[in-house]
């Protein structure tokens, strides 16, 4: 439970990027909205949907009606771009001084939220990050493969770049508006290395980043989007921040 605290201004703006996620939209913004109103903080979600051919907007329609416009905001885009340009095509529309970004597939349970809040008031961090690999965190419902690559992205980032953050390709997390600003303006990638790259970054520009263990939980619904050309572009980022960073 997050205190009921004397920051009154504090808000948060969760930024959910969604390519065909039909099913599992709702569910989200239903956990979303019950912890959140249950933690008591002002909130608002930001739906980026880029012309899912599934219909995931026509459902988002729905539920900002249901919910109120107040606290869904559809911000969609023509035609599918990648996740990094929805961040930042969502953050402009963000009204927080706070951003989670979440993936909207149900792989990020809502009830870490609270969590993140918390950790994050515990001593003002400018980033908060939800870690597979540390506490009580785990990864559920991968294959062997999926885990190896994981783990070992996890593993040859550590050994190269020492970040010092456990969790390094996750893409659960707790930013100061402005501090996310900065960092997607600093980092050069795009794809699965991005969020790799924004920890990276944060630790150059000093940065002060907590933990909060998550389990993270493959999709029911729909389709990964992780293929190899994905992960050739990871090792190829890694090498890169290996030179630069
Ligand atoms: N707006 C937008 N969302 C995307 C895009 N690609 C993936 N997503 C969403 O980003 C989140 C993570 O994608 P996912 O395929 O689950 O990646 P994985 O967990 O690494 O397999 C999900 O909510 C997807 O719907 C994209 O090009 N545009
Ligand atoms: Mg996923």
């Amino acid at each position: 439970m997050v205190e009921k605290s004397k920051t009154i201004d504090d808000k948060y703006s969760i930024l959910l990027p969604t390519y065909n996620e039909v099913e599992n939209l709702p569910i989200i913004v239903w956990l979303i909205v019950k912890y959140l109103e249950e933690s008591d903080v002002p909130f608002e979600i930001i739906i980026i949907d880029d012309g899912s051919p599934d219909g995931t907007q026509d459902i988002a329609k729905k539920l900002q009606k249901l919910y109120g416009d107040d606290k869904i905001l559809l911000k969609p885009r023509e035609k599918k771009l990648g996740l990094g340009t929805a961040y930042i095509h969502g953050i402009k529309h963000a009204t927080g001084n706070f951003i989670i970004i979440m993936d909207a597939d149900l792989s990020h349970h809502p009830q870490a939220i609270p969590e993140m809040i918390k950790e994050q008031k515990k001593c003002d961090f400018d980033i908060v990050s939800g870690t597979r690999y540390s506490g009580g965190g785990g990864v559920y419902g991968w294959d062997f493969k999926r885990k190896l690559i994981s783990r070992g992205a996890n593993f040859l980032t550590q050994i190269l770049l020492r970040p010092g953050v456990s969790d390094l390709t996750g893409s659960f997390r707790l930013y100061k508006k402005d501090v996310l600003q900065k960092l997607i303006d600093a980092c050069v990638s795009k794809g699965y290395v991005f969020q790799m790259e924004m920890i990276v970054r944060a630790r150059q520009f000093n940065y002060t980043i907590g933990e909060v263990p998550i389990s993270f939980v493959d999709r029911v619904y729909g389709e990964s989007k992780l293929g190899g050309s994905e992960i050739i572009q990871f090792a190829k980022g890694l090498l890169y921040l290996f030179a630069t960073a």
